[in-house]
């Protein structure tokens, strides 16, 4: 759908002879940008102040990584390794345009004051343009009735919450009572959906065995734990009539239960990320303590559950792929030495700049995953699901001038030292990948070039999210008058 506008004045930047993806597929183009917006996709040549030739690389428009976590207040203790600076910085340096990171709500604390405080220290320090999510970790009569109307107001359009970890956890009454609130709202609820029961009990079981090594990390999150929470927030989903995001989606089983409710017509969107696709427990379950570089919440599964999770991703009952960026450095996570019990290893891994990367190389070897599917899945679908498209999300006439460019064959050997997060440690260390981002584009802006950074902290904007659905006000339908 290439489209053209008449350019009586020079663009601010023009990008030449690339191969662009579009909705409607992958072509040569060249795009003209103006006052930060595309104005023209379609033939050259384009006169400009500024132009880039993208001869022989593709042209895709700009990540948009819908979960991770940067700049987040002290959690058991400790703040985030990244703070919005660094974080944004390795987003960008990965290809990504849009993060959205979680403002977290805990026992105790008003949802407004954790929001006001988040707007600040992104508004400094952010590289790229950002939303949030919004963690309700204490749903008091005070924050659904007024913190959380106006702050859907003010753009804040998705709401995390967790069925596990203390002082975060909501128990099945509140969960009902959010997913009714995010109905009348039209919001969408994203569910930490881990059972937090099994979890303590098995945890118990273990440490009286005193097996505290790494392993016992995924033994006590077990799969059956994580398949039970994501069943009973399908089946209370399921009762008030609202969509709910199943994020971090680790295994099989879990893929099975998504796929089962979306058959029934249900809207049950389902998130993965690259720790559940290239990692596996095995590498957790290591002599010295390196393994605990591997550990997040749910677990990577065994390597055997793999080719379940890629078929979720392929088959489009996994919709969106994000990193789920949870920055530790590796000596807070094994604060303790090499005997840390895996349940004080800190949960959470880096991979918001190696996000792209390895899910573009594995293009080369999952026949089904197209540039396409790429393209939808890491950019375009997280945008139409919390509300940014046609914003962000898309190389269209009238969205932002957001771009990633990509050489893809470029072969890259991944190391920590070329990252650029606030981290000592990728667990992708030594991993190769085929194809990288080797120019982003923000706003019509060249934030980064071959390897060179040309951003300012704090030129990122907060961008207000449209309710991804149409609220309604009716009661749940199980409430009618006659009984169905
Ligand atoms: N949940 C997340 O979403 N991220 C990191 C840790 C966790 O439990
Ligand atoms: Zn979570
Ligand atoms: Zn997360």
């Amino acid at each position: 759908m290439p489209t053209s506008s008449p350019a009586d004045t020079p663009y601010d930047l023009a990008i030449t002879g690339g191969s662009v993806v579009l909705p409607d597929g992958t072509a040569p183009h060249d795009i003209g940008v103006r006052d930060g917006l595309i104005v023209h996709i379609g033939a050259g040549p384009l006169v400009a102040r500024r132009s880039v030739d993208a001869r022989g690389k593709l042209v895709l428009p700009g990540g948009v990584d819908a979960h991770c976590h940067m700049d987040q207040q002290p959690w058991e203790g400790r703040s985030t390794a990244d703070d919005f600076r660094s974080g944004t910085l390795s987003a960008l340096c990965g290809g990504n345009t849009t993060v959205l990171p979680f403002a977290m709500q805990m026992r105790g604390q008003s949802l407004r004051a954790v929001v006001d405080d988040y707007h600040e220290r992104a508004s400094r320090k952010a590289h790229i343009d950002y939303g949030f999510h919004l963690i309700v970790g204490d749903p008091t009569h005070d924050v659904i009735t007024q913190e959380l109307p106006e702050l859907i107001e003010s753009g804040c359009t998705s709401i995390k919450i967790f069925l596990t970890y203390e002082g975060l956890k909501l128990d099945d009454y509140e969960i009902l009572t959010m997913l009714d609130f995010a109905r009348h709202e039209g919001v969408l609820v994203m569910v930490h959906a881990e059972n937090e029961a099994c979890i303590r009990w098995l945890t118990d079981r273990l440490l009286e065995r005193r097996q505290t090594a790494l392993r016992y990390h995924v033994t006590a999150h077990s799969e059956i734990g994580e398949r039970e929470a994501a069943y009973r927030a399908i089946s209370f989903a399921e009762l008030i009539d609202t969509p709910i995001m199943i994020v971090h989606v680790s295994s099989g089983s879990v893929v099975d239960e998504i796929r089962r409710a979306q058959a029934r017509g249900l809207r049950i969107f389902g998130e993965t990320c690259p720790q559940y696709l290239f990692l596996a427990s095995e590498d957790i379950d290591t002599v010295d303590m390196s393994g605990a570089k591997c550990v997040c919440t749910p677990p990577p599964r065994g390597r055997a559950n793999q080719p379940a999770m890629w078929r979720g991703l392929l088959d489009g009952t996994l919709g969106i792929f994000s990193s789920d960026h949870s920055p530790w450095n590796y000596a807070d996570k094994i604060a303790g030495g090499p005997d840390t019990p895996f349940t004080d290893v800190l949960n959470g891994i880096p991979g918001i700049e190696t996000r792209l990367p390895l899910l573009f190389s594995a293009m080369q070897t999952k026949p089904g995953l197209t540039l396409s599917k790429f393209v939808d899945i890491t950019t375009t679908a997280p945008a139409k699901l919390y509300g940014l498209y046609p914003r962000k999300g898309v190389i269209a006439v009238g969205s932002d001038a957001d771009f990633a460019i990509w050489d893809a064959d470029r072969n890259v050997t991944i190391r920590n030292e070329m990252l650029h997060h606030a981290v000592d440690h990728t667990p992708y260390e030594g991993t190769r990948v085929r194809g990288w981002p080797v120019m982003t584009i923000s706003r019509g802006e060249v934030i980064y070039q071959d390897g060179e950074v040309t951003s300012n902290a704090g030129r990122g904007l907060f961008l207000p999210c449209e309710r991804p659905f149409a609220p309604r006000r009716s009661p749940a339908p199980v409430l009618a008058e006659r009984p169905r």
